[in-house]
């Protein structure tokens, strides 16, 4: 059994070394939501992938914050958890709210890997000790502004960029990118932002792109199907792949050829695993998406990239690219081979700085669970 004694929440805002821009919105500041666990002396941590705002998916740092007090609070209280594994049945009464779920079972996760004095990537199965590290590039004013933006990030090691796109914001930035990047490993994002038929899309063949990325709604899994058989570049789903049952139904369409894995995204890291092992069954590569985590969500991906089928970059960036001053230490680092290592402690690896959380946070609240 696994022992609870409370759960505690923080929601902080931490402001982004640089604003993040995408097809839906800009994001100057992080708010995060941080969930807590204790029992028997050790500590969990998990952290909700939510923004402010419903744009990238309809919960929000708020409505997390409610279905967590609300609803998984008085589900922990009455059940019994004998691994994080458990843990999607006991919420399953609970429909959608996938973030707010996945944070909770984050903290459950860290926590009894702490018990056990195990590291949170051995004990789901991993079979590497770094991952391939990438960088998610937003939309900048200018396209001397992103070339700038990408010589950094190329200067400093990164293996892949990622640009987010959107109509009017694509083929003639990706003439100028291939033109003084030839070889870069690249790939896009449109985040929703087109329209089947957009003539754009077909253009992209022309830019060796390793994959274009939730270019349409994220319901549209057939337009998707429909794409990937017009176009050779690889669809990828973001957005789109809300469940397992979604994955096996979009794999199942042929709506992608390749899957971005966010744990949050997908209601835990039990559902990102089963998804992972889904695609790896049929032969379909996924990778690592990221939701601009401080270090608590970064371990955390970082440990679910090391299962063998992460075989593309992922959007796991060093702790520089996103925060001058993380929550959890230490902060991760691109190594000289463009990865960034497991950080080698139990559980996912990193400590949080408790007493800046009590100091900063916005909101806080306790919930004593008490078995
Ligand atoms: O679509 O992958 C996305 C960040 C916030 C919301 C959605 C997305 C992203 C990113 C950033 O692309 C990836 C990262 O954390 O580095
Ligand atoms: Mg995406």
């Amino acid at each position: 059994m696994i022992p609870l004694g409370a759960l505690e929440l923080f929601v902080i805002d931490l402001p982004l070394v640089h604003p993040f821009r995408t097809s839906f919105g800009e994001e100057r500041v992080r708010r995060v939501l941080l969930v807590k666990l204790s029992g028997e002396g050790a500590l969990g941590w998990g952290e909700c992938v939510a923004s402010s705002g419903p744009w990238y998916s309809y919960e929000t740092v708020d409505t997390a914050f409610l279905v967590i007090r609300d609803f998984i609070v008085p589900l922990l209280r009455r059940g019994e958890l004998r691994h994080p594994r458990d843990f999607p049945a006991l919420v399953s009464p609970i429909r959608g709210h996938p973030m707010a779920k996945a944070a909770v079972e984050a903290a459950l996760w860290d926590l009894h890997c702490r018990l056990n004095g195990v590291p949170l990537w051995r004990e789901i199965g991993g079979v590497r000790e770094e991952v391939t590290a990438g960088v998610s590039i937003g939309i900048q004013d200018s396209v001397p502004a992103l070339l700038e933006r990408i010589r950094h990030f190329v200067a400093r090691g990164y293996p892949r960029v990622k640009l987010k796109v959107k109509p009017g914001w694509d083929v003639a930035v990706l003439e100028a990118v291939r033109g003084e990047f030839p070889e870069l490993a690249l790939q896009v994002d449109a985040n929703c932002a087109y329209r089947p038929g957009d003539p754009a899309l077909r253009e992209f063949d022309r830019f060796r792109l390793l994959l274009v990325e939730q270019p349409f709604h994220y319901e549209d899994l057939l337009g998707h199907a429909r794409l990937a058989r017009e176009i050779s570049t690889p669809v990828c789903l973001d957005e789109s792949i809300t469940s397992p049952h979604r994955a096996r139904e979009a794999l199942e369409l042929g709506a992608c050829s390749v899957i971005n894995i966010k744990q949050g995204r997908v209601g835990g890291l039990t559902a990102a695993v089963e998804i992972h092992d889904l695609a790896r069954d049929r032969g379909v590569p996924v990778w690592c998406g990221g939701m601009l985590e401080t270090g608590v969500g970064r371990a955390l991906n970082v440990a679910l990239a090391t299962l063998p089928n992460f075989s593309l970059p992922n959007d796991i960036s060093a702790t520089d690219r996103y925060f001058r001053e993380d929550i959890a230490h230490p902060p991760f680092a691109l190594t000289p081979r463009g990865t960034i290592p497991v950080p080698p402690g139990p559980g996912i690896g990193v400590e949080v700085d408790e007493a800046r959380l009590r100091r900063e946070s916005r909101a806080t609240a306790r919930f004593e669970i008490g078995r």
